[in-house]
This record gives C-alpha cells, sequence and structure tokens, in this order.
C-alpha cells in the first residue's frame, strides 16, 4: 500500500491557504480583523487553528516571529489589506534580519477593478520583497494552495526567513480545490566537505581557538552537534542571540564574560550561525583566522574573506568537526587562562549585582531576576540599556529562552514576543525586559493577553528617559532633545487597567517580593521598578 501524500481539498481561498500550512504544524494565526481576510479566519474556525487577534499588526507579526524561533516551525500572520501590511513591516524586517520563518498571509483589494481606487488599495509586494525571501501575488483560487506550500518551503528552507503573499478578495473569497500534500520535509544544504576539513584542520590546530555560535545553532537543531565539537576539540564557546545557553552554565567551555580577552587573544576564531556584523566587530578579529560556518551561501560574509566558511547544514558540520581525526593541539591552558578571566569578571559583577542603591540601579534587578527565574524560563528584552544589562547580568541555562529584537534592533518586539512565548509554553515562565520607552510600542497588546488569558510577567526599568539615546546626546552635544519621557509613570496602573495587575517599586529591599508577586499572579503583571537615570550602560560607543 503506498502512503497517501496529499489530500483533495476544495472551498474558498482562506481552506486552501490553511490547509496548505496544515502539515508544518501550523496550529495558530495571528491578526488583527479586516474583512479582506475574513476567509482565512473562516477556514482558521473550521479547522480548530486558534486565533489570536491583536492591538497591532506590528504584535501580530513579531508574535508569529517569537513562535517560529522557539518552535522552530512556521509562524503566521494575517495582515488585512493596506494599512495592516503597511504596519507589519517592521515586524516582517525583523525576521527578515533574524532568519525567522514567519508567514504573513496578506489581504488585497480585488482584481477584477485593480486600479480603480478601492478601499486599502495598494501593491504590497514592492514594499515588503527587500524584507523577504519571497513575495507575491496569488491572482488564482486554484493557486492558493500551491502557492502557501511553496513559499512555507522557502521560509524553511536555509537560511530561514520571512516570506509574503497576498490575496485580492475575490480570489480569496472564490472557491476552487486542490491536491494539497500532507508532507513537510525541508531540502538540507550538504555543506562542501574540503571546506570543512579545512575548517576542522584549522580549529584542532589552533593553539587559542574559540567558537561564537549564534541563533542558527538552534533554529538548525545543531545544539547537541555544538556541544559535540566543542568537546571533541576542547574549545572555548561564546554565544549570543538563540544560541545563548547552548552549552549549560557550570560546562568547562561555555563563556559568557571573557569575550574580550578571548577575541583579543585568539589565533581561530570560529563564528558558527550568525553574521558577522557590528555584534561581532564585523568580522574583525585582529590577527586571528577567521573561519565563518553558515547554514546557506546566502549567509557568507562579503565584507571580509575569512580563511574558510563552510556552508550548509550546521548538524553536519559541527558533527564532523567533532569527528576530526588530524593533528589536535592542547588547549588547556588557553582554557585556564579564560577561566581566570571569566571568574574575576564575574566576582567583580557581584557588588552591581547586590547594589543597594537609591535609586535603583538597572543591576540590582536582574540580580534579583537571577535568584527568581527557573532555568527554562524565556525572557525576552525589549528596550536600550535596560536590555543591554539583561544580556550581560542574565545567562540563559538552556538554548532557545532568550528573545532579543536581533540585528535590526527594533523597538516594540515585548508583548508580541511575550504573546508567542506563553502560547509555546503555557507553563513556564515568560519575562518581559522593558525600557520605560520601549513599552509605549506595545503595551496596548497586554489587553491582547488579558484577552486571551496570557499571563507574563513584564518588568520595566523606568529611568523616565530614551537612555540609549539620552546619554550620548549628551556625550557628542552637551544637550539633549527629544530624549525624556514621564519622570515615574505608572506603567503598572496602564496595565491594571487594561485588565492585568501591576505595582511600583522604588526601594532595592521591595524588589525580591515584587517579582513574586509577578510571577504568582496569574495574570498579565507589570513591575514598574523606578531606576536611577544616571545610571548608563558602560560602552565604548553606541553610534558604531
Ligand atoms: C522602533 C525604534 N525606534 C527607535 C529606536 C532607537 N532607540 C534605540 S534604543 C532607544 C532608547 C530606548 O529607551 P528605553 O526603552 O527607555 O530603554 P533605556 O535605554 O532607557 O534603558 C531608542 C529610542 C529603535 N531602536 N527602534
Ligand atoms: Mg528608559
Amino acid at each position: 500500500m503506498t502512503e497517501q501524500t496529499s489530500v483533495r481539498v476544495e472551498g474558498h481561498g482562506g481552506q486552501l491557504a490553511l490547509a496548505a500550512l496544515k502539515p508544518f504544524g501550523v496550529t495558530e494565526l495571528f491578526t488583527l480583523s479586516g474583512g479582506h481576510v475574513f476567509p482565512l479566519y473562516d477556514a482558521a474556525r473550521a479547522d480548530g487553528v486558534k486565533i489570536i487577534d491583536v492591538r497591532h499588526e506590528q504584535s501580530a507579526v513579531f508574535a508569529a516571529e517569537a513562535v517560529a524561533k522557539l518552535q522552530r516551525r512556521p509562524g503566521l500572520a494575517v495582515l488585512t489589506a493596506g494599512p495592516g501590511v503597511t504596519n507589519g513591516v517592521s515586524g516582517i524586517t525583523s525576521a527578515y534580519f533574524n532568519g525567522s520563518p514567519v508567514i504573513v498571509l496578506g489581504g488585497r483589494a480585488p482584481l477584477f477593478r485593480w486600479g480603480a481606487g478601492s478601499l486599502q488599495e495598494i501593491d504590497h509586494v514592492p514594499l515588503v520583497a527587500p524584507v523577504t525571501k519571497h513575495a507575491a501575488t496569488v491572482t488564482a483560487t486554484a493557486d492558493v494552495a500551491a502557492a502557501v506550500r511553496e513559499a512555507t518551503l522557502v521560509a524553511l528552507r536555509p537560511h530561514r526567513g520571512p516570506v509574503f503573499l497576498d490575496f485580492p478578495l475575490d480570489v480569496i473569497y472564490d472557491k476552487s480545490a486542490a491536491d494539497v500534500p500532507t508532507t513537510s520535509t525541508v531540502d538540507s544544504i550538504e555543506p562542501d566537505p574540503d571546506e570543512v576539513a579545512k575548517a576542522a584542520a584549522l580549529l584542532a590546530a589552533a593553539q587559542r581557538p574559540v567558537i561564537i555560535a549564534g541563533s542558527d545553532v538552534y533554529a538548525g537543531d545543531a545544539i547537541a552537534a555544538l556541544r559535540e565539537a566543542a568537546e571533541a576539540l576542547q574549545i572555548p564557546v561564546f554565544t549570543n542571540g538563540m544560541g545563548r545557553g547552548s552549552l549549560p552554565p557550570g560546562h568547562p567551555l561555555a563563556f559568557t564574560k571573557a569575550r574580550r580577552a578571548a577575541l583579543k587573544g585568539a589565533d581561530v576564531v570560529a563564528v558558527v550561525g550568525t553574521p558577522l556584523d557590528f555584534r561581532l566587530n564585523f568580522g574583525d578579529f585582529g590577527e586571528a583566522t577567521v573561519v565563518h560556518i553558515v547554514d546557506a551561501p546566502s549567509q557568507r560574509a562579503k565584507h571580509v574573506t575569512p580563511a574558510v566558511s563552510p556552508a550548509g547544514d550546521l548538524r553536519v558540520i559541527l558533527s564532523a568537526l567533532a569527528d576530526h581525526r588530524g593533528v589536535r593541539a592542547d588547549h588547556q591552558d588557553w582554557i585556564d587562562q579564560l577561566r581566570q578571566v571569566e571568574d574575576a569578571a564575574r566576582a567583580a559583577e557581584v557588588a552591581e549585582l547586590e547594589a543597594d542603591t537609591d535609586p535603583i540601579k538597572p543591576s540590582r534587578i536582574y540580580g534579583e531576576l537571577r535568584k527568581i527565574l527557573d532555568p527554562d524560563a524565556v525572557t525576552i528584552g525589549d528596550g536600550g540599556d535596560f536590555v543591554s544589562y539583561a544580556g550581560r547580568y542574565l545567562e540563559p541555562a538552556q538554548p532557545g529562552t532568550w528573545l532579543d529584537p536581533g540585528p535590526y534592533g527594533c523597538l516594540g518586539t515585548g508583548m508580541g514576543y511575550a504573546i508567542g512565548a506563553r502560547l509555546t509554553y503555557p507553563d513556564r515562565q515568560i519575562c518581559v525586559l522593558l525600557g520605560d520607552g520601549a513599552a509605549g510600542f506595545s503595551l496596548m497588546d497586554v489587553e491582547t493577553l488579558v484577552r486571551h488569558r496570557l499571563p507574563v510577567v513584564m518588568v520595566v526599568g523606568n529611568n523616565g528617559i530614551w537612555g540609549l539615546e539620552k546619554h550620548p546626546m549628551q556625550a557628542l552635544y552637551g544637550y539633549d532633545v527629544a530624549a525624556d519621557l514621564q519622570p515615574g509613570l505608572r506603567y503598572d496602573t496602564v496595565v491594571e487597567a487594561l485588565g492585568g495587575a501591576g505595582e511600583t517599586v522604588s526601594k532595592p529591599a521591595d524588589l525580591a517580593p515584587a517579582l513574586r508577586r509577578a510571577f504568582d499572579a496569574g495574570v498579565p503583571y507589570l513591575v514598574n521598578v523606578l531606576t536611577d537615570p544616571a545610571d548608563q550602560y558602560p560602552r565604548s560607543s553606541s553610534l558604531a
């Protein structure tokens, strides 16, 4: 008996679209209502696909992105024609920068009178084409399922990223039939074995090697292979993005604080699954030989020429490093040297984490959170300096638990990411770290969290300013403009008004009990911490 690999689906465009997504495990869609996309809602309602309706399309796309990042499967946002789509563009762009497989299905003014001036009529495709892997209009109902399936496979194929399709109103409301495949296999890219062997030989023979592993290691399900490679070759590992926590804290090769010393002293740096961008000094590590391991040829850096850059399935490449049988240098002295730096830096931070000052230092908030957060808690950073501190002081214990906005640096991810995280993990702690400025972008979507019974904890580092802008502007000009917010604003009562709860904290001793109440609350709960506006995150230059 041959296995059935497709099903016959008859129905309107919405039914055909969702049927195509079903094999990929899409169980929910994020949206804000619009008549242009009603058939997608109709299909979701009939098929048991959860509809999470938000208060701004940007949150819908960020929520879909969180699902995509955390669950390594497509996240779906449905945006109505015109302003619905344009409001989603920052979210789509973030997903593009992050390599997240987000599927955006848009409404579109009717095809039969295109150009006559229908409500919300605009051609979205050229607007989103530069920030998607694929963007197109589906012009016939019979093509809907095939177009959605092909777009989804494009989104999932490394290097992953968002795709966009829009459906003219007459096309999506009309009916047709299609054979819809039930398979979900995604082609993988085989790396060039010679390049892999060269990378392995360089790393194994190095005296002072370092690995930096990023989000694609998690996205490519290559965490175990990373650990095997590091252990086999005895190489210290640093991480960023979703790669944070790849090696558990306490692992002899896991490092966070000694990065500067490591990159300064290294003779070979292998960057795996993350671009050689501003976060990594644009791939310039002084004298060190650079190995850039990427999940697809498109991800090879164009602004620098690494010694070798294997491209393909990261599990295959990292397993090959683990299996390397050639010359291997001993790295124990190097590991010991970095461990000393790491331990000293950690000891130096204790005073910051325990700072008993009035007003509260942001570092103290993290000192308290470190004691309260479970190892599998998901933490989400949305803000400036306050989130830089989170990156420094919170150490995710498991990979895939840290959601930052990524290299596009878009403020406003907070509530969207929180929605996606809570849906993914109904029972874990979900903690959103918000600058007070950042909070303004998405706080209205606490209403969505309340309506859909998605409790999360929000902690606002409320310094009354756009800190990451105010301090540099002062340094540059000796004055600042457009950098002040209302001091002491009660973001907690905003959340109360929206149906959640919260409190304001101004003394260090009150932090721990407030945070405990927040995690026990069972409703969206905001701890509004009044922090010191004079405090600034120490960085060499914030305009790099
Ligand atoms: C959408 C968007 N607008 C503006 C910026 C520029 N920006 C980066 S950090 C920052 C300040 C953030 O302030 P806040 O959230 O209060 O955090 P703080 O630095 O005060 O801790 C701004 C305005 C941005 N990154 N994204
Ligand atoms: Mg602020």
